[in-house]
C-alpha cells in the first residue's frame, strides 16, 4: 500500500516522501530582495517531499504587493542562491513559483506608477497589500489597461527568462508557473476576466493561448522536468470566475500532456477556503483522467485543507500523487515528522501573515 511517506520520482527530482510545502505569499522581502530571514525559514522546512516558494514576480510588471520578492534583478538572484544553498545544506529540495499579477496590482507597485496591465480593462474588486510609512494596509486594486498582443511575446519572454535564471543563477531545482488565483495566466484562461475579441479572447483555445505559450517556452527553456503549473479551476479568489470552466480545464491539461511536466498542482475549490464552492462543481477526477488519456505521466499535487486522514486517503487511494500544504507549513516547520507522529499541528497566527519579521515566521516550535 502507499504511504504518504514513500518516496517518489517527480521529473526530475527524487523526493523522500509525498508532503509539499505550498507556495504561501509572506511579504518579507523589502526591495523584492530575499533576506537571510526567508532562508532560515524555508531551511526550517527542508524535510518536505518539496518545497515551493511563495510566488515570485517575474519582472517589476508583474509585482502586485508590497515586498514580495522579484527573480528579474541580479540582487534578487543573488538573494535567492543563498536560500537555496540554505535548503540544499538542510538536504531539502526547491522549486520557485513564477509569478505575473496581470489586474490585481496597484499603481504604486508599477513601473512608473503606470496602470497594472489584464486581458481587459475590467478592475478586479479584489485588494491587495501595500506597506506605507512602515505600516502595511489593504487597498483595492487599480484600473487596468487591456495588453496588445503585440505586448505578450514580451510577457512570455519574461516567464521564459526568470525561469532560466531560476534555475542557472538562483539554484533553483525547477520553477512552478503560477497559473491560478486569479493572476495574469488565471485572467486570460477566464471570461470573468478575458474579453478579447482577438486570438487571446473568446473560444477556449484563444483564451488558453497565453497559458501554453508560457508553458511552451518555460519547458523548451530548463526542460518539462523541472516544470509544474498550479490551477485553481473554481477558485474566486481575486474577482475570478469562468462560465464553463470543466471543458476549458479538460482542454488546458490535454495540451499540456506533451510537455512532461514534472507535475499539476491543483488547489481544490477556493485557495485556502471551502472545497466545494457554491455554483460552481467540478469533477477534479475527471481533469486528472483527462491528462492521463492524453498521455502525462507527470506526479497529480493536490492542496486545500488537506489534513492527514484526508492527504493519507487522497495516496493509498491513488487519487493523488503528492499532497500540498499551506497554512499548516506557516506554523510547523517540521509538518512532515508531526504527520509521521500523528503529533498536533501548532496554530497559525493570521496577524503575522503578511510582513514583519521572525514573528510567526520562523519562531514555531518543532516537537523536539
Ligand atoms: C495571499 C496574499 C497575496 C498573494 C496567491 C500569491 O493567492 C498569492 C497570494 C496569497 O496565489
Amino acid at each position: 500500500m502507499k504511504s504518504l511517506f514513500d518516496p517518489v520520482q517527480v521529473g526530475a527530482l527524487h523526493l523522500p516522501n509525498r508532503v509539499v510545502m505550498a507556495p504561501l505569499t509572506r511579504n518579507r522581502a523589502p526591495n523584492a530582495i530575499p533576506t537571510p530571514l526567508m532562508a532560515e525559514y524555508y531551511a526550517q522546512r527542508a524535510s518536505a517531499g518539496l518545497l515551493i516558494t511563495e510566488a515570485t514576480a517575474i519582472s517589476h510588471q508583474g509585482q502586485g504587493y508590497a515586498d514580495v520578492p522579484g527573480l528579474y534583478g541580479t540582487e534578487q538572484l543573488d538573494a535567492w542562491k543563498r536560500v537555496t544553498d540554505a535548503v540544499h545544506a538542510r538536504h531539502g529540495r526547491i522549486f520557485t513559483q513564477l509569478w505575473h499579477v496581470g489586474r490585481v496590482s496597484h499603481t504604486a507597485l508599477q513601473p512608473e506608477g503606470k496602470a497594472p496591465v489584464a486581458p481587459s480593462a475590467i478592475t478586479a474588486k479584489t485588494k491587495t497589500y501595500l506597506i506605507q510609512d512602515g505600516v502595511g494596509s489593504f487597498v483595492a486594486t487599480s484600473e487596468p489597461r487591456a495588453l496588445d498582443a503585440s505586448e505578450l511575446p514580451g510577457i512570455v519572454h519574461d516567464f521564459r527568462h526568470a525561469a532560466r535564471n531560476a534555475i542557472t543563477t538562483a539554484g533553483f531545482d525547477g520553477v512552478e508557473v503560477h497559473g491560478a488565483n486569479g493572476y495574469l495566466l488565471d485572467q486570460f484562461l477566464k471570461t470573468g476576466a478575458n474579453q478579447r475579441r482577438d486570438d487571446y479572447g473568446g473560444s477556449i483555445e484563444n483564451r488558453a493561448r497565453l497559458l501554453l505559450e508560457v508553458m511552451r517556452a518555460v519547458v523548451s527553456e530548463v526542460g518539462g522536468a523541472r516544470v509544474g503549473l498550479r490551477l485553481s479551476p473554481v477558485t474566486p479568489a481575486n474577482d475570478i470566475v469562468d462560465a464553463d470552466p470543466q471543458p476549458l480545464f479538460e482542454y488546458v491539461v490535454r495540451e499540456l500532456a506533451p510537455l512532461g511536466l514534472a507535475y499539476l498542482h491543483i488547489i481544490e475549490g477556493a485557495t485556502g477556503g471551502p472545497r466545494e464552492v457554491d455554483g460552481r462543481p467540478f469533477d477534479y477526477e475527471a481533469l486528472r483522467k483527462a491528462w492521463r488519456a492524453a498521455g502525462a505521466k507527470g506526479a497529480w499535487m493536490v492542496n486545500n485543507g488537506y489534513d492527514k486522514p484526508m492527504a493519507e486517503h487522497a495516496v493509498v487511494a491513488d487519487e493523488a500523487d503528492l499532497v500540498a500544504f499551506g497554512k499548516p507549513y506557516i506554523a510547523n516547520p517540521d509538518l512532515v515528522e508531526r504527520l509521521r507522529a500523528s503529533a498536533p499541528w501548532n496554530e497559525p497566527d493570521k496577524a503575522t501573515f503578511y510582513g514583519g519579521g521572525a514573528k510567526g515566521y520562523t519562531d514555531y516550535p518543532t516537537l523536539k
